[in-house]
């Protein structure tokens, strides 16, 4: 049975409404098909354009074998390349972040612009044509400071996304926050469990004590599982379009989502008081009690902007069986540390909440590889996201499979 066949078959066991069948999980086949019809082929988070301020600052990224770099150019603009040498093929920066006035490989000084066009390279002949070995480019595309790259050709339209979110996260201003903290999880799961465990909440009064004292576990404004939230929410709703805020779920089909939704009651920030974190808030903002935006998009992002800080999750599949996830908390980039803000306070409740998470997926895979596994309904109520997830997930595996691959429904 070919690789297609095999995945087209583990498909046709899908059934909407239950968790995914075991293999689509682990399996070899599987994950490779992700990685081309997934990561290859849609727009991924990378970073925020603040962790590559000037030029020459640059960050790499793993995508399955392909490490990418994000780097600023002399114009000030961000870009991507693939980060291997058009030489002999080495990794051209060997280091997780840095600054250059060149990018140089390490190996036999290969040095390109920071556009990617070689400008030197010693010892070769006469008609050797520098022009013919840029860096390989990789889209990047900034939407209002989050840098997404897409590895594919000819990506997908990203225009719907930019539009329709920006005017939720401009006020918070990304771009012109800094890093006060970063976090790297690697966690024995594959990257789909991760990303479904932040698609739900119903784990979260179990498990996350310290997040509920701010998240409310509502994901819709007209959640009626409680009466407060109803009423909460339609007194923060007006407030915020007297802000002109907006807040109501953007249109974002089953790719992303967008929605400001509040705090608990005298809740401002993601703390573990729930008072503020920063006392410099973020943009222009003037008022702290503004819950959070917050913001996912597939395969790999999910975000929270907050008045005092924005906190980016990114997720990166290392293998079926383990994946990155990247932490950053932000702060406006003129605030002081030790005087506006406190970095242990500040990166408390998340961190606790990545470790918490990290458990849940990790139990949860061991789990889905048990003889004994079968599919479970997921609640409409609770886990209606992942639904958008799977919904979204199976299309898109689908659409990369040979038309009318057996198995296939
Ligand atoms: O707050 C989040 O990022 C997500 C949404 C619901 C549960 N989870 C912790
Ligand atoms: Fe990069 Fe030789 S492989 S210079
Ligand atoms: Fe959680």
């Amino acid at each position: 049975m070919s690789a297609s066949e095999n995945v087209a078959e583990l498909m046709a066991q899908y059934r909407t409404g239950f968790s995914l069948p075991g293999p689509l999980y682990y399996d070899a086949d599987v994950f490779e098909m992700e990685m081309k019809a997934i990561f290859g082929t849609q727009w991924l988070f990378a970073c925020n354009e603040c962790e590559v301020k000037e030029p020459g600052d640059y960050l790499t990224l793993e995508v399955g074998r392909n490490s990418i770099i994000i780097v600023r150019d002399d114009n000030g603009e961000v870009q991507a390349f693939h980060n291997t040498c058009r030489h002999r093929g080495s990794r051209v920066c060997q280091e997780h972040k840095g600054t250059v006035g060149r990018l140089v490989c390490p190996y036999h000084q290969w040095t390109y612009d920071l556009d990617g066009t070689l400008l030197s390279a010693t010892q070769m002949p006469e008609d050797f044509d520098p022009r013919r070995y840029s860096l390989k480019p990789v889209h990047a595309a900034n939407v209002a400071g989050l840098i997404y790259i897409c590895l594919a050709e000819a990506p997908p339209d990203l225009d719907h996304f930019k539009r329709t979110v920006t005017p939720y996260i401009a006020p918070h201003q990304p771009a012109r926050t800094k890093v006060a903290f970063e976090s790297v999880l690697i966690e024995k799961a594959n990257w789909k469990l991760v990303i479904e465990n932040n698609r739900e909440c119903y784990h979260c009064a179990g498990n996350h004590p310290e997040l509920l004292v701010s998240l409310v576990e509502a994901a819709l404004p007209n959640d009626t599982r409680t009466h407060w939230f109803s009423e909460l929410m339609l007194r923060k709703a007006q407030e915020w379009d007297a802000l002109g805020l907006p807040h109501r779920p953007a249109d974002g089909g089953i790719e992303f989502r967008c929605i400001r939704l509040p705090f608990n009651e005298g809740v401002t920030s993601m703390t573990m008081d729930g008072k503020p974190a920063c006392k410099k808030l973020v943009g222009d903002l003037t008022e702290r009690d503004l819950g959070s935006v917050r913001m996912f998009h597939v395969p790999n992002n999910w975000n929270h902007f907050l008045s005092d800080h924005i906190i980016h999750f990114r997720v990166l599949p290392r293998g079926p069986m383990e994946t990155e996830v990247r932490t950053t908390w932000l702060v406006h980039e003129d605030a002081i540390e030790g005087w506006d803000y406190d970095v242990d306070r500040l990166k408390e409740v998340w961190q606790i909440t990545n470790q918490q998470d990290q458990h849940l997926a990790e139990q949860n895979f061991l789990g889905v590889r048990s003889d004994a596994y079968e599919p479970g309904p997921y609640s409409p109520a609770g886990e209606f996201m992942i639904l958008d997830f799977n919904r979204w997930y199976m299309a898109t595996l689908a659409a990369h499979l040979p038309p009318g691959a057996p198995g296939l429904r």
